[in-house]
């Protein structure tokens, strides 16, 4: 085990849980096995449209695999941008912005490669850059990594083989002019046949590492520089076909690792990796983290109740073939314990979707972080593709006002800590700096922390209402 680099924990500094968690839902152009982004497309007012695309019939290849960017006019309707015609169904898309211009990465179902890219004046007036319509792979992953670091963000893809090809790694080259050129990718980077490519930033090292879930390898591969990449760090009980979100789970500054499967043949789940430091991590199986077992799908996250933890948005089947799409708030670190939010359309039925996508942004602004939907419904026994903006209308508590009077004295503190302003205290917990419960009680208005030593602490108190109140403590 490498040594735990020293984080910043306490980035947590206003709290306002809500009162009431809701979503209202707009229905979109539908879309499965497809993809649902977000898209800056006018850098001066960050004016982010969305990105829908994918089958809108039942299992129709061809002209149904349309990708279509939405966006708001001034009336507030979600109208058509763009069209990018795609030949193919299930694109997956990768995208970066450079100098001013969003560039668009496209591989389809069936061999079809292609590239866009727009200035971010917010026409959306999109050039195609890059085609080909000859990958050799069906089912392809991509992702945008600077590969032979120029400075330039370019694309690399894999897929399984296609009429006998063996699996491969492909390299679509950024020029730095606008320009995508086929280039050789690094030897050592595996193919991820029926897998997975993703790519972020792991470390300090101003790299994006890659992500690889396949057939062969699932692991992290260190991005050394000038096309040179080793692997790390291997993922282990990680699936094959999968999704894989990378995110700071756990606020201490470091971006960790959702892996999120299987094949429905296996029990494994969705796995999460704690970034330790130094491309070192930590396993945590779904019996630790009690995400369940979902596979065609996606998990992505984001502290939707805004109590300071992170919260699991899961979309996908059961290995019993049922079809859940819900919150489940989290209770800690890495955890995933407390009460769920189930989405439902307007008319109050719950939505439920497989083989598609989860996406997450503020996009009106309030502050209130809004989830795309996207995917297969079963409706009457039909399939059916479906999308979902649900905007966040969640209510903030009337508790704000309380918490300006909850006060935790003294602080700095040596021995005893006490609280004032919260009716009904039902648990008070004391964390350290690496997120470690060090002290706890319960239904009780003071704590001893002689034990504590020196340092920073970060107090959570909980009310008889769930509510969670959280101030940083020193110890002295
Ligand atoms: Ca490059
Ligand atoms: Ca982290
Ligand atoms: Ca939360
Ligand atoms: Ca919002």
């Amino acid at each position: 085990m490498k040594v735990i680099l020293p984080v910043l924990m306490f980035v947590l500094t206003s709290f306002g849980v809500y009162a009431q968690i809701n979503f209202s839902a707009t229905s979109l152009p539908p879309a499965m096995y497809g993809c649902g982004d977000w898209v800056t497309i006018d850098s001066s007012t960050n004016e982010r449209a969305i990105l829908i695309g994918g089958e809108t019939a039942n299992g129709a290849p061809g002209t149904n695999g349309a990708v279509k960017l939405m966006s708001q006019d001034s009336n507030l309707n979600w109208i058509e941008k763009y069209n990018f015609y795609l030949q193919a169904d299930e694109p997956r898309t990768a995208f970066f912005y450079e100098n001013n211009y969003v560039y668009i990465a496209f591989v389809t179902l069936f061999q079809e490669l292609r590239i866009f890219r727009a200035l971010m004046d917010g026409s959306a007036n999109f050039t195609e850059v890059y085609s080909s319509y000859d990958i050799g792979y069906l089912r392809a992953t991509i992702t945008a990594i600077d590969i032979n670091d120029d400075g330039f963000e370019d694309f690399l893809f894999s897929g399984y083989a296609y009429t006998g090809n063996t699996p491969d790694v492909g390299l679509i080259q950024n020029n730095g002019d606008g320009t995508f050129s086929s280039a050789s990718p690094p030897a050592n980077i595996p193919p991820a046949n029926a897998g997975y490519y993703e790519s972020g930033f792991l470390d300090n090292s101003g790299r994006k590492h890659l992500v690889i879930i396949s057939a062969e390898v699932d692991a992290v591969f260190e991005n050394q520089g000038n096309g040179v990449f080793t692997q790390v760090f291997v993922l282990e009980n990680t699936p094959s076909r999968v999704h894989v979100a990378i995110i700071d789970l756990d606020n201490d500054g470091l971006n960790d690792i959702s892996v999120t499967g299987p094949n429905g043949t296996s029990d494994s789940g969705t796995m999460l990796f704690k970034n330790l430091g130094n491309l070192d991590f930590q396993n945590y199986n779904s019996a630790y983290t009690g995400l369940p077992n979902t596979y065609y799908g996606e998990t992505e996250y984001s502290d939707l109740n805004n109590d300071g933890y992170m919260d699991a948005i899961i979309l996908g089947k059961l290995l019993d073939n049922t079809l859940i799409t819900k919150i489940l708030f989290g209770s800690d670190n890495f955890r995933f314990f407390g009460d769920e939010y189930i989405f439902t359309d307007q008319m109050g039925n719950p939505i439920n979707l497989s083989s598609g996508t989860v996406d997450i942004h503020d996009y009106n602004s309030d502050g209130k972080p809004d989830v795309l939907l996207t995917g297969r419904a079963i409706v009457d026994n039909d399939i059916e593709p479906q999308t979902w903006l649900m905007t966040n209308t969640s209510t903030l508590s009337i508790d704000e006002f309380q918490q300006v009077s909850f006060t935790m004295y003294p602080n700095p503190a040596r021995d005893i800590v006490s609280f004032k302003g919260i009716d009904a205290i039902k648990s008070v917990e004391v964390f350290n700096q690496l997120g470690q419960k060090v002290l706890s009680t319960k239904d009780a208005y003071s704590i001893n922390i002689e034990s504590l030593s020196t340092g920073m602490y970060l107090v959570q108190v909980q009310d008889a209402n769930h509510r969670t109140f959280q101030k940083k403590l020193v110890v002295k």
